[in-house]
């Protein structure tokens, strides 16, 4: 007789899920089959994505292609693979896209007591996509307000971040992965594409408290607040007892720039510019979802004066000033701003 000796100490996304449902005592595994449903629509558009740089083979958005299929732009597809995913889980009662002005109510004889709204961005930075450069999708899941059994209102989305039960970020680069929190802790999961599973690869992450990494278009200086040109000048500073000058790293995709600095270290800033008086990221479905992320691993994010999570949402497509990353170097920011105010 053989004895088993290998060790197969891979968790994946579903184990993970299952596994922290124990987290969640009163949970009857709506909120975790939303999640493994995430991934299952992530796997989806990862698929597609993987295949965009062959859009003079397969046909550009607007074509039809050999298949006589409509070759749809890829923020398009993704948007309706994620809320065709989220449909048919029916724990979500309605979803809010950075693709589309109003929520889409799921209201069509399916059953109304979806517990769960949902918020996304569902391929941010798409434009990066034709020069090969990382994207991402970005979502945050709130309990509804209105009565389970009734149609969805605006209402279940203007809710402040600190109200999110999970949040999250898939991004689709060198490899693909999804990055979530409930609440108690991040946990980062890479797709193994041999076996089509998130497996878990980055248990517990926790962001350094200080980093050597700041990221902002400079391009916009010309324009930015007196705090914001004050910091980068910190930031260049010739200091070796500092670290300073730091590292000025920008890809311009948001998930690719916050995900680096949220494992190495760093500030990622999006001020208020003249193209973008109120700053150019949504809080909705990007800022209050990496805010929960950056929190969960001991990092801050703030407009520059109020924590992102308290900012009380007025309008789906709200836009705020965006400052996020390593604790310490997001309180420089607010001390620059503070102090040029
Ligand atoms: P800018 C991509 O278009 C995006 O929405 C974010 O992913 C990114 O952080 C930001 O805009 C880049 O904006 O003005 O620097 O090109």
């Amino acid at each position: 007789m053989t004895r088993a000796t290998g060790t197969y100490n891979i968790t994946t996304l579903n184990e993970f899920i299952i596994e922290r449902q124990a987290d969640f005592p009163y949970a009857k595994g709506e909120l975790s089959r939303l999640l493994h449903h995430v991934g299952v629509a992530a796997k989806v558009v990862n698929k597609k994505i993987n295949k965009a740089g062959l859009v003079d083979i397969l046909g550009r958005a607007g074509d039809v292609n050999v298949q006589g299929e409509d070759v749809q732009k890829l923020d398009l597809f993704a948007n309706e693979h994620f809320i065709a995913a989220l449909r048919s889980t029916g724990e979500c009662c309605a979803i809010a896209s950075e693709e589309d002005q109003e929520i889409t109510v799921f209201d069509d004889g399916l059953p109304l007591d979806g517990k769960y709204v949902f918020c996304m961005d569902p391929l941010d930075g798409s434009s990066n996509i034709d020069v090969n450069v990382s994207v991402g999708t970005i979502f945050s899941i709130y309990r509804r307000r209105t009565e389970r059994g009734t149609p969805a209102d605006l209402s279940d989305f203007l809710q402040p971040g600190t109200e999110q039960v999970a949040a999250g970020y898939v991004i689709y680069g060198s490899s693909t992965m999804l990055v979530y929190t409930t609440g108690k802790g991040v946990n980062g999961f890479t797709l193994d594409p041999t076996i089509g599973e998130f497996c878990l690869s980055h248990p517990d992450i926790r962001t350094p408290e200080h980093g050597t990494i700041y990221s902002i278009n400079e391009g916009n200086y010309a324009h930015f607040p007196a705090g914001v040109k004050q910091f980068i000048k910190h930031c260049q500073v010739v200091d070796p007892d500092t670290h300073r000058p730091y590292t000025s790293r920008y890809i311009g995709s948001l998930v690719s720039d916050v995900h680096r600095n949220l494992l190495k270290g760093g500030v990622f800033l999006y001020p208020s510019t003249q193209k973008a008086p109120q700053g150019k990221l949504r809080l909705l479905y990007e800022c209050n979802p990496i805010a929960m992320i950056a929190e969960q691993a001991g990092g801050k994010a703030s407009d520059g004066a109020r924590r992102i999570l308290e900012i009380p949402p007025e309008d789906l497509h709200q836009r705020v000033p965006f400052y996020v990353g390593s604790r310490q170097m997001v309180e420089t920011v607010e001390r620059c701003l503070a102090e040029a105010r």
